[in-house]
């Protein structure tokens, strides 16, 4: 009798550290998740860690006492993950903006293979009570080759720091938050950007821009470069007399040009992207190739000591006017099937990407955590059956 009475003790404590430990998983988990379906045929062929921009207003992703799902005060409830049970395969992710009354969010969200042949498929979960610091990994969103990343702010506080892993601190002269193409973009007009001495060290090779630009007047996007007769160290993007748009390389010695087919379109919202590729450059512009030419000078650019400006020539009197957005440098040639997609992505985030209809995760009960608990280590411990712990506590 004493043997189990003792047994029948242990079994309690037992169950009581089982039902601690699934009570806590319970209540620790997301409650719902709506699912991302990336359109393969907005991909142009399979991308590797790519970030895609989940762009848009959701109702659920409004905090709780706005009518939505979100707990935690910073959103910190929201998170991406390969797998629907919102446990297993959590993905890294950039969170720009979060909007609590609106459920208005930007994030960006690496996607290991992104299948140009078929649909790929990832959770977005929240509800989690549990979660209450940042889960955002904005440094290992965006792979190394990622040397500068700028989303400018959410529209009403303008961020000029870089949030690739490589952080660099933009010095803000007068560039105000305004609306842009994706989220927040920069409003310049005798104003400008400066990175000091920094990045181009890593883009005397090959090397892609990107950026969005809505300009009355595009004469300066970007220079690192003396200004005046001196050659660019190693780029200066300077508008040509026709006004079409021109990046100048320069390899120490000599300088050289492409210029795009035709002029930059005025007040409208347009997507650029220059790249060097061994001795073949390319614009391309709205994710479209529209002009390449063979460089003659040295493939490796020199690196001077000027700063890196955005909106501004060093020196100079030169300015970009108007509005610029998500800029991105990189270290490698992306390809014409990766500036695609971005331009995809980001031009019309909703046909991109489908969002499923909201489905509650494991029903958000502590008892039935518990049970599974129960069948999968009680039952092995002590060969008592599911049906008689449940007759035992009258738990169902
Ligand atoms: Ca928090
Ligand atoms: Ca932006």
């Amino acid at each position: 009798m004493n043997k189990i009475l003792k047994k029948i003790g242990y079994g309690l404590a037992v169950l009581g550290l089982v039902l601690t430990m699934g009570g806590t998983q319970a209540f620790a988990a997301f409650g719902y998740y709506r699912s991302i379906t990336v359109d393969y045929t907005k991909v142009p062929s399979t991308q590797t860690d790519f970030p895609v921009g989940i762009i848009g207003t959701y109702t659920e992703l409004k905090a709780t006492g706005s009518g939505g799902r979100v707990i935690d005060a910073q959103g910190d409830d929201i998170g991406f993950y390969t797998n629907s049970d919102c446990a297993t395969g959590k993905m890294k992710w950039e969170k720009v903006q979060w909007t609590s009354t609106t459920g208005a969010v930007e994030y960006w969200v690496k996607v290991a293979s992104l299948s140009g042949s078929v649909n790929t498929v990832f959770y977005m979960c929240y509800g989690d009570s549990g979660v209450t610091t940042d889960q955002s990994d904005s440094a290992n969103t965006w792979d190394t080759n990622f040397r500068g990343v700028l989303h400018f702010g959410d529209g009403t506080t303008i961020n000029t720091n870089d949030t690739s892993s490589y952080a660099l601190t933009g010095t803000n002269n007068g560039v105000t938050a305004t609306a842009g193409q994706v989220g927040g973009a920069g409003d310049f007009a005798s104003d400008y950007i400066n990175f000091g001495d920094n990045m181009a060290s890593s883009m005397t090779g090959d090397f892609t821009l990107s950026y969005w630009g809505n300009a009355t007047n595009w004469t300066q996007v970007f220079s690192k470069s003396p200004g005046g007769t001196g050659i660019a160290k190693p780029f200066d993007g300077y508008i040509f007399y026709t006004g079409q748009q021109r990046l100048w390389v320069g390899d120490g010695t000599l300088s050289e040009s492409l210029i795009e087919s035709a002029a930059a379109p005025t007040s409208t919202w347009t997507y650029y992207t220059w790249k060097l590729s061994g001795t073949s450059w390319t614009v391309r512009k709205n994710g479209a190739a529209d002009n390449s030419g063979t460089l003659t000078i040295a493939t490796t650019r020199a690196d001077g000591t000027e700063n890196l400006l955005i909106g501004h020539n060093n020196p100079g009197s030169e300015y970009f006017a108007g509005r610029l957005d998500e800029m991105r440098a990189s270290s490698v040639a992306r390809s014409n099937d990766w500036d695609t997609a971005a331009y995809n992505n980001q031009s019309s985030p909703s046909t991109f990407y489908s969002v499923g209809t909201e489905t509650a995760i494991g029903g958000g009960s502590a008892i039935k955590t518990w049970n599974a608990i129960v069948n999968a280590v009680v039952k092995v411990w002590n060969g008592i059956t599911r049906a008689s712990v449940k007759s035992w506590n009258g738990l169902q």
